[in-house]
């Protein structure tokens, strides 16, 4: 049997060691019809992973300002944001600080939306 307290604190150490290390992954999920999570934390000026998974039956996209900003160095992204179902995509970007929206613009998934917030 495994103890849940144990395996949280197995959790809780491998996230510190990844913070400690630089390496910033965060994983959002893209569903029928929302992002989960909606607010990501970044910190700034450091190389994040953004790594995007369509879990609904629905085609679904990422699109904001993070993708299109001059000062944001975009340092690995696919050739399209827009993601069927069951796709996943990897964007690795360094930002500056700052509070940048996203959203999903395929037709009547208005309101699937989102904030990255980058922080120092
Ligand atoms: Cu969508």
């Amino acid at each position: 049997m495994v103890r849940p307290l144990l395996v949280l604190a197995i959790v809780a150490a491998a996230a510190l060691a990844a913070c400690e290390q630089g390496d910033q992954t965060v994983r959002v999920a893209a569903q029928d019809f929302r992002f989960s999570p909606d607010t990501i934390h970044l910190r700034a000026d450091v190389p994040a992973r953004l790594t995007i998974v369509n879990e609904g039956r629905e085609p679904h996209e990422f699109a904001g300002p993070l993708l299109t900003d001059a000062r944001v160095r975009l340092l690995s992204a696919p050739e399209s944001f827009r993601l069927l179902p069951g796709r996943s995509m990897t964007v690795i970007l360094q930002a500056p600080p700052g509070t940048y929206p996203f959203r999903c613009r395929v037709r009547g998934h208005a309101g699937m939306e989102g904030t990255i917030l980058v922080e120092s």
